[in-house]
């Protein structure tokens, strides 16, 4: 795309004149928001145009999530214009960094949503043929503030700033039928702009309307009552994303979700082979899907009913399943494996559910043990299992977690199908997690080694040389995200954090497996050790996290109340003022975490071993030059691979040692033997921390009762932890540490996800 300036700002005008009737100046935030996202939409039609018909095979990403973050900037960025514009606003007397008020767009959760949307992102960048399909939820995920230490949750209306970077395609709606409803899915279509490369993907996100002004038999049929009920139906399918991670709600309307998503998805891109006159058993020559984890899995029964529909035998239906589906696996939590009732299913979709049960039938007749491989068992459809049953190729998304998924999780699949599983470690995109987020690193790298890392990070790794001579430099760039991360959290959380202080962080979904309580009864540890007299010099840390809570899920805000209760016991206390600080943010999300990542000083993974498919934030700390505190778990494992065990702080028991360590674990018994943890402990119950709902005492209970107290070991790897994260924190400062850090830079080659991406393309897509 060629960008002039002056055309850009004439453009910019009209579009505020035609659609708002102002001028730049004038102007609100807003409106110029819109006008001059619309102008640059513009300039890259015929790039997007391009991309989309190329005639390559072409992967569809099937997703319930795309967690995309704010798009404005980072397509700025891609287009290779962000300084222009920058220059063009402040040309008349406007700032580009008004924007950041503009709300991001949270269609995801956490992790699985993130990685699609860095996926997308870098499969454009690498002219991979990548489309996104997912769904266009009305709220995303809940925005969160902290009212008495509690969590609070209210509806995240992303939409009120426009959505510019969208493009409603009415043309491609289809009719989406369950057993009780039919619904309009109309497709907003967003552009996924290569890093400066002129290819353009798409993500298409499917939005629910009433079928009714199209449908005028059933229209007519119907009263004007039940017309009312089935349009407010209708419109409700896309309402709001669930906020669980990992924990399967077995909701029907998360399921009608479920289904819309896919046979929308479907039933658009077998009209679209009809239309070009294509014989559909040779479909997988032009397409294949990528099932992002369970969710979008009714995929398979999908597409088997529509080629059936279609004339194609059961036999030749399923041959091109197998060759056009591939699932990836993103958490071993059995709670997240989804399963759903067969009866609840068969009366939703009762066509769908007969293919379903087809693939039963032709699982049972290849000879094999029925008590290991089945798809539905004793009334429950096992989605991970029909997803292995008819995948082409089945990933887990770290080393280790594939491993896991081979010898336990699905280990009598693999023992049937070993050619099926393949692992692909995550990855993410450079350009949103370094680039745009920290601009002076990625400019002092540039000084160093050129620019060929934006698009091949493995180049960082010219870095070693010149490791010792960034120390200073990186310092300073370090310091200067500290000063800006420490103002905006004074602003909007209203604590105190010196830039001085070591920024010791911990953020994402809050989840019992990751462990946030353990980061917690550190601090209190150190609390009280330095209150007492018995840790001296206690180096200057402040303690910064940010986390959502499934709003069900009970612990995890019992853990939010903590670290709050937490925060005002440390924060309030002039004797440790010195020393320790802690808060917690609220509403942890993309835009946060890009300025968090770039500022912080220790990034904490200290999940249990084994738990933890991946992780990502992980990545995006080392790529900033960040020492990790993490078990060995994980990417962990491979980021002390690529960078050094000795680079990193290892602690806590190993995925070997999990199982036979539950098998005698008395975490009471460990307790007793340790009397700072002791200590940490019974501030849970003993007053020293306000619990008006009684939830800290049930956390309490958690780590020491019940038949199977403290399941994620937080007892058991508390020393271990403590003694690590002190070293971990006495190191910080010396040219060593910060030679560590660069080392953890410079090694994060590995992590890209174009890396990522094009293993898809070679080993699974085979584009
Ligand atoms: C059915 C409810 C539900 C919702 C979300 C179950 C499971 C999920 C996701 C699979 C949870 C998730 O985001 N998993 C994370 O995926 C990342 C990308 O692969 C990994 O890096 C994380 O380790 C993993 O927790």
């Amino acid at each position: 795309m060629k960008f002039e300036k002056e055309e850009f700002l004439r453009e910019t005008e009209r579009i505020l004149e035609a659609e708002y009737a102002t001028d730049v100046t004038h102007a609100q935030k807003r409106e110029l928001y819109n006008a001059l996202s619309r102008a640059v939409m513009g300039m890259c039609y015929p790039d997007w145009r391009a991309s989309r018909s190329d005639g390559r095979k072409r992967c569809g990403y099937f997703s319930a999530e795309f967690l995309m973050g704010r798009a404005i900037y980072n397509n700025l960025l891609n287009l290779g214009v962000l300084e222009d514009c920058r220059e063009a606003l402040a040309s008349v007397g406007r700032d580009l960094g008004e924007f950041e008020e503009v709300e991001d767009a949270a269609l995801g959760n956490g992790g699985l949503g993130r990685l699609a949307a860095c996926y997308l992102e870098a499969a454009a960048s690498c002219k991979i043929p990548l489309d996104g399909y997912g769904i266009r939820y009305r709220y995303g995920l809940f925005r969160q503030t902290f009212e008495g230490g509690y969590q609070h949750e209210e509806g995240d209306d992303w939409l009120k700033w426009g959505d510019p970077w969208s493009v409603c395609v009415e043309r491609d709606s289809v009719i989406v039928s369950f057993a009780d409803q039919k619904v309009r899915a109309v497709p907003y279509d967003m552009p996924i702009f290569g890093y400066r490369n002129g290819a353009v993907g798409t993500l298409r996100l499917w939005s629910s309307e009433a079928v009714q002004p199209f449908d005028f038999a059933s229209f007519n049929e119907m009263r004007g009552e039940i017309k009312a009920a089935e349009n407010f139906a209708a419109t409700k399918i896309c309402d709001v994303l669930y906020p669980n991670d990992n924990t399967m709600v077995g909701k029907i309307l998360r399921l009608r979700q479920q289904y819309f998503l896919v046979s929308a998805s479907l039933q658009d891109i077998v009209r679209k082979e009809k239309e070009e006159g294509r014989d559909l058993r040779t479909l997988y020559e032009r397409r294949c899907f990528q099932l992002n984890d369970t969710h979008p899995v009714i995929a398979i029964p999908e597409l088997l009913r529509l080629l059936r529909a279609e004339g194609l035998s059961f036999d030749e239906a399923f041959g091109v399943c197998t060759r056009v589906f591939n699932f990836t696996n993103h958490t071993i939590m059995a709670e997240a494996l989804e399963k759903w009732d067969a009866l609840a299913l068969s009366d939703l979709l009762p066509e769908v559910y007969e293919q379903i049960v087809a693939c039963q039938q032709r699982l049972e007749r290849e000879d094999v043990d029925p008590q290991k491989l089945f798809i539905i068992r004793d009334n429950v459809v096992h989605m991970a299992n029909l997803a292995i049953y008819v995948s082409s190729k089945v990933n887990g998304v770290a080393e280790i977690h594939t491993n896991i998924l081979k010898t336990e999780t699905f280990r009598d699949w693999y023992a049937q199908y070993p050619e099926k599983f393949v692992n692909i470690t995550n990855g993410i995109t450079p350009r949103r997690w370094l680039l745009l987020n920290n601009p002076a690193l990625a400019a002092l790298i540039d000084e160093k080694i050129g620019t060929s890392w934006h698009t091949d990070l493995k180049q960082l790794r010219k870095l070693e040389p010149y490791l010792s001579d960034m120390v200073a430099p990186f310092k300073a760039i370090k310091g200067e995200n500290k000063k800006k991360l420490a103002a905006y959290i004074k602003e909007h959380e209203g604590v105190d954090i010196p830039p001085h202080f070591i920024f010791d962080v911990q953020v994402k979904r809050l989840h019992e497996y990751k462990r946030q309580l353990l980061n917690a009864l550190s601090i209190l540890y150190f609390y009280f050790g330095i209150k007492d007299g018995t840790i001296a010099e206690f180096p200057p840390t402040a303690f910064i996290f940010g986390a959502k809570a499934a709003p069900g899920y009970y612990m995890a805000k019992a853990v939010i109340k903590l670290i709050n209760e937490i925060a005002a016991l440390v924060n309030g206390d002039e004797e440790v003022a010195p020393y320790l600080r802690v808060v917690f943010v609220q509403n942890y999300n993309v835009s946060y975490a890009e300025k968090i990542v770039c500022a912080a000083d220790v990034s904490e993974q200290i999940s249990l071993a084994g738990m933890e498919a991946s992780g990502t934030g992980n990545m995006k700390f080392m790529l900033n030059g960040t020492v990790t505190l993490g078990t060995m778990d994980g990417a962990n494992v491979e980021i002390c691979e690529e960078a050094g065990r000795e680079n990193n702080y290892i602690f806590g028991a190993t995925v070997e040692e999990v199982a036979a360590i539950r098998r005698f674990y008395c975490p009471s018994e460990m307790t007793e033997q340790d009397p700072r943890l002791k200590r940490a402990l019974t501030a849970l119950i003993d007053g020293t921390l306000s619990d008006e709902t009684g939830s800290l005492k049930k956390l309490y209970e958690s780590l020491t009762l019940g038949h199977m107290p403290d399941r994620y070991l937080v007892i058991y790897d508390f020393a271990d932890y403590v003694r690590v994260k002190e070293e971990a924190l006495r190191d910080f400062g010396t040219d060593e540490y910060y030679l560590k850090c660069l080392k953890n830079l410079a090694g994060a080659g590995k992590f890209s996800a174009d890396r990522s991406v094009s293993e898809y393309a070679e080993l699974v897509w085979k584009i």
